[in-house]
Parts: C-alpha cells; structure tokens; sequence
C-alpha cells in the first residue's frame, strides 16, 4: 500500500460547533489512520503560506482573518486514495454545492464558513503537512490494518 497522507483541518467554525468528534469519526471509520492532531491558534504567516495560491483573490483577506479567528484542529491521516476520497468525504467548496453525505453537505451552508480543509493533491498534502507539523508526525501501525486492507 503506498503510504499516502493528506493534511485535513479542521477549521475554527468546525471546533466552535463541536465537529471535531463527527470529523475524526468519519475517517477513523472509513479505515484510514491518524498520524498527526493538534488543536492550535494559527499564526497570520502560517494561514497566508498555507493559502498563499489563492493571495490575489478578493476573498483572501476575509479567508486569513477566519482561519485565525479560533483554534483550528490540524491533521495528517494516511491511507489508501486518502487525498482524492479525503475530497470526496468533504464535499465541494460551496457547501450548497455539495452532497448530502460529505461533511461539508451535512454540516455548512457558506463558502466562508465550510468547516474543514483538505488537500487537493499529493503534492499540495506533502506541502501542506510540512508546513503544519514541521516536527514530524507519529509512526505507527494500527493493529487493524490487514482488516481494512488485503
Ligand atoms: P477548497 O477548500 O475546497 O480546497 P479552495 O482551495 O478553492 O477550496 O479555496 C480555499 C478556501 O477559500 C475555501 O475552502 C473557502 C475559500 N473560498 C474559495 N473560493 C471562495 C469564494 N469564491 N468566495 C469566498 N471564499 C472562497
Ligand atoms: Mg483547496
């Protein structure tokens, strides 16, 4: 199995709503392991770097000011696909856009106040996680591994 991770926030709307349980849940069940959690206050720095594609956007401003407002719960789980179905459980960014289901679709309704992140690709996640957790992440090997994987 390659050793995939995706870098999964969630943020500050979704702790003060008390999702963190409901999101930890969702990818602990669907097989996937936790390599890294932190509940945190972001630094401006760090909400511009990790957002720094999207700095010409008119919206960037709000964006950074809304992951500072509240701690955030930063993320790496790791697992088969977990970047693309990470996406999938999340749903689009337009919470009205998406699905019934995906977490977005069943807990948010504004695009500013869409409860977590995910990483779009690989290479965004491999970014993105050492830019959270520059120290590294835990190693382990659940017990249940050859039960989610053949
Ligand atoms: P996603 O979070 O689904 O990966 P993105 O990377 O395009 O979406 O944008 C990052 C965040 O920026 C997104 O979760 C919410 C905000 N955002 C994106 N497009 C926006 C828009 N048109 N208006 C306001 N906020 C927006
Ligand atoms: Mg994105």
């Amino acid at each position: 199995m390659a050793t995939e991770q995706s870098y999964i926030m969630i943020k500050p709307d979704g702790v003060q709503r008390g999702l963190v349980g409901e999101v930890i849940k969702r990818f602990e069940q669907r097989g996937y392991t936790l390599k890294g959690l932190k509940l945190l206050n972001v630094p401006k720095d760090l909400a511009e770097k990790h957002y720094q594609d999207l700095s010409a956007r008119p919206f960037f401003p709000a964006l950074v000011d809304y992951i500072c407002s509240g701690p955030v719960v930063a993320m790496v789980w790791e697992g088969k696909g977990v970047v693309a179905t990470g996406r999938k459980m999340i749903g689009a960014t337009n919470p009205l856009a998406s699905e019934p289901g995906t977490i977005r679709g069943d807990f948010a309704i504004e695009v500013g106040r869409n409860v977590i992140h995910g990483s779009d690709s690989v290479e965004s996640a491999q970014r993105e996680i050492s830019l959270w957790f520059p120290e590294g992440v835990a190693e382990w090997t659940p017990a249940v591994k050859p039960w989610v994987y053949e």
